[in-house]
């Protein structure tokens, strides 16, 4: 089954890589590592649901995932992309290195340095100088100028032969913007949102290509501005203007859950990502300068937006800009064990409208050739082939073949 790639965004100097760390810092550990091959600048973090262990009134035995105080915390993977300029695009700073990256990635986080502390280029400057607003602007074109460039290599060319062998344009682009992780169904609906189904591709204008890597460039990566450093002071106002500019937003402090990951993980507090506070353990073993940072971090961020935003935009960008769906995945509908007898051992992430019949191919494609019905947990109904997966749904696969 393909998990979703998170891909981290923006200028130099926001937080990116900040964020990558804290994101990534393993205070999950999972017996069962689903990756194999990772880069340095690709990890493994975790989107967090309610795991359903509660709603059964079960203990779990989680395998593929890890359960914390009832949340079910899965593995998915991140990139964290190089710093983009102005001009990327066209090659200026690592806009072609970036661009690779973010190639792959499903949907984006945009982080933006939301105090306004860091200038166009990514350099530092005093807080409130820089217009996060511009930023977003500037890294909104950069992406639709690289599709659009995409596209109009060899136009002229492709258009003709389409035209000529009266091939179906749909189907030549999304060949084109494979790589892209641009859906044949995004290029459908670009392509008939803007009307151009009617016209014959060598008519095409240059104005009307652009405005389909725009719609593309929407529809394919899909993305939620992170806004970061809210621990300074005129970042709170530049989250109210990105809001009501239309974006959907994540007020975030990349450092303070940084500080709070890292003093976790040396046993010093007990926190979990996205909890709204913490508890400190050993009060006495901190220094004055740790119990300081922690306590800059409670009042300057937690208390005043709730959690330092990172657990939430990850849950955000996957389940609500992807509409990614969580399933617990059985044997048995009774004891909610697998075939070793381990208790909800995983919780897989599977797109939006997944069949139950998908569902089985994903888990096992033999599963779905010899799939007969499925049970859904909670009501132990029967379901078939079409029923949707619905969000912390618990099914069986019923088949011909029993599985292995
Ligand atoms: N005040 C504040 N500074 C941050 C925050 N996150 C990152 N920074 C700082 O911003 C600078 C750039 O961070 P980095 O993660 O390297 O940015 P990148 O270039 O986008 O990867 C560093 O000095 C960080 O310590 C935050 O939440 N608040
Ligand atoms: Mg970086």
């Amino acid at each position: 089954m393909r998990n979703p790639l998170i891909g981290l965004a923006g200028k130099p100097n926001v937080g990116k890589s900040t964020f990558f760390s804290a994101a990534t810092l393993a205070s999950v550990p999972i017996a069962n590592y689903p990756f194999t091959t990772v880069k340095a600048n690709v990890g493994i973090t975790y989107v967090a649901v309610d795991c359903v262990c509660r709603e059964f009134g079960v203990q779990d035995n989680p395998v593929n995932s890890a359960c914390i105080g009832g949340r079910r915390f899965i593995p998915v993977k991140m990139v964290d992309c190089p710093g983009l300029v102005p001009g990327a695009w066209e090659g200026r700073g690592l806009g072609n290195q970036f661009l690779d990256e973010v190639r792959k990635a499903d949907v984006l986080l945009l982080v933006v340095d939301a105090a306004g502390s860091t200038d166009m280029d990514g350099k530092p400057c005093k807080p409130g100088l820089n217009d996060p607003l511009q930023d977003v602007a500037f890294l909104e074109k950069e992406f639709d100028m690289w599709i659009f460039q995409i596209l109009k290599k060899d136009w002229d060319r492709i258009a003709r032969k389409a035209e000529t062998l009266g091939e179906n344009i749909v189907g030549v682009l999304s060949e084109k913007l494979a790589g892209l992780q641009i859906r044949r169904q995004d290029v459908f609906r670009a392509v008939d949102e803007l009307g151009l189904q009617a016209k014959k591709p060598t008519r095409w204008t240059e104005g009307e290509l652009q405005n389909l890597a725009k719609r593309l460039r929407k529809l394919a990566k899909p993305l939620l501005i992170v806004a970061n450093k809210i621990d300074l002071e005129p970042a709170e106002e530049n989250v109210a203007r990105l809001r009501e500019a239309g974006y959907a937003v994540v007020p975030c402090s990349a450092e303070a859950e940084l500080v709070l990951r890292r003093a976790d993980e040396k046993g010093m507090i007990e926190y979990k990502p996205g909890d709204k506070e913490f508890k400190i353990l050993q009060p006495q073993k901190l220094t004055v300068e740790q119990t300081s940072a922690l306590r800059a971090v409670e009042e300057k961020v937690l208390k005043k937006f709730g959690s330092t935003g990172v657990q939430e935009a990850l849950d955000f960008a996957l389940f609500r800009l992807l509409g990614m769906v969580a399933i617990f995945p059985v044997e048995d509908v009774e004891k909610l064990t697998d075939h070793e007898g381990r208790v909800l051992p995983d919780c897989y992430l599977v797109p939006p409208d997944t069949g139950a019949r998908d569902l089985a191919g994903m888990i096992h494609s033999e599963l779905a050739e010899t799939f007969i019905y499925a049970v859904e947990a909670k009501s132990k109904r029967r379901v078939g082939e079409d029923y949707r997966i619905k969000h912390r749904d618990v099914i069986k696969i019923v088949s011909s073949k029993g599985r292995a």
